[in-house]
């Protein structure tokens, strides 16, 4: 497929996704969200790729739902607007590898959610965050209202959901909505250590935290356990990651995965 909004750069095996849009602040539409999925599709089919980096180029990481593109749609065309995006910010999560949104300036309303349906996020110190959604009488339509609830508590959720304020990165840092916070032009290279430092893990344990993490929280704890112990055992098995991990810590050597 040919790309119009987004471009792709692989870097020793992460692949680096910038959303390329600036003059709209690299707003979200339904090309946007095309694309995404084609190349989410193609990344994950590309077995080299160990981690993805989502950025935006410019001075918006993404400042949001396309409004323009929104404004003439009627309560059904909403709802399918609604789904296309939830659909493709889940299949971040979907993935094996992980997903690290690197966040170098505003990342307002749908922007925000495309972040928060990544694995963790890395800002600038440029970082603007909000969900400003009630300015224009709507809500977040990117699954915001649950995710943001369950990354910052229901707390400071509400209140960023409430009075649509726009918090800085170190405000963001401090209610663990991004997990850490770099100079604007160490960001990128910061991520990228950072993916590569996890692209050195375990392959088969890296997606398993990543599923029994994010699959765990959407059941009650005992569950959640459970699988955690049945998901820890499939590590056990002969000639599995784990004992390759284990028995290379005794040998005194570097695994091989
Ligand atoms: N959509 C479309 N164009 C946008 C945009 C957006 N979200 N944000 C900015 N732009 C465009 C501006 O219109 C402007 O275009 P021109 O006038 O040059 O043609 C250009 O980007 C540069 O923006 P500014 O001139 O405004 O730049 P400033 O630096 O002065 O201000 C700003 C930056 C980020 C503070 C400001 O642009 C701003 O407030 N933008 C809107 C932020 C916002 O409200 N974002 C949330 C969008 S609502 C749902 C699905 C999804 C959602 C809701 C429901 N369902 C289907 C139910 C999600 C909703 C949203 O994300």
């Amino acid at each position: 497929m040919d790309y119009n909004i987004l471009k792709k750069e692989i870097i020793d095996n992460i692949a680096i996704i910038t959303i390329s849009r600036p003059k709209a602040l690299n707003a979200l539409n339904t090309l946007f969200f095309n694309e995404m999925d084609s190349m989410i599709k193609e990344l994950s089919n590309n077995k080299t790729v160990k981690a993805i980096i989502i950025t935006g180029e410019g001075k918006a990481f993404v400042a949001g739902a396309d409004i323009a593109e929104m404004v003439d749609k009627n309560s059904q065309e909403g709802s399918e607007f609604s789904r296309l995006g939830q659909n493709t910010f889940r299949s971040f999560g979907e993935l094996d590898i992980p997903v690290i949104a690197a966040i170098n300036g505003f990342a307002l309303g749908g922007g925000l959610e495309l972040a928060m349906g990544c694995d963790f996020r890395i800002a600038s110190t440029k970082a603007k965050f909000g969900q400003p959604e009630v300015n224009l009488g709507l809500i977040p339509g990117y699954a915001g209202t649950q995710r943001l609830s369950r990354l910052v508590g229901m707390g400071d959720a509400l209140y960023l959901l409430m009075t649509a304020d726009m918090i800085g990165a170190e405000d963001a840092l401090r209610i663990g909505l991004v997990q850490k916070v770099f100079e604007p032009e160490e960001l990128l290279d910061e991520c990228i250590k950072i993916a590569k430092n996890i692209a050195s893990k375990g392959p088969n344990a890296i997606k398993k935290v990543k599923s029994v993490v994010r699959n765990g929280l959407e059941m009650g704890q005992i569950i959640g356990e459970e699988l955690e112990a049945k998901e820890f055992g499939t590590l056990f098995g002969e000639n599995s990651e784990g004992k390759e991990g284990m028995t290379a810590f005794l040998e005194k050597r570097k695994p091989e995965w």
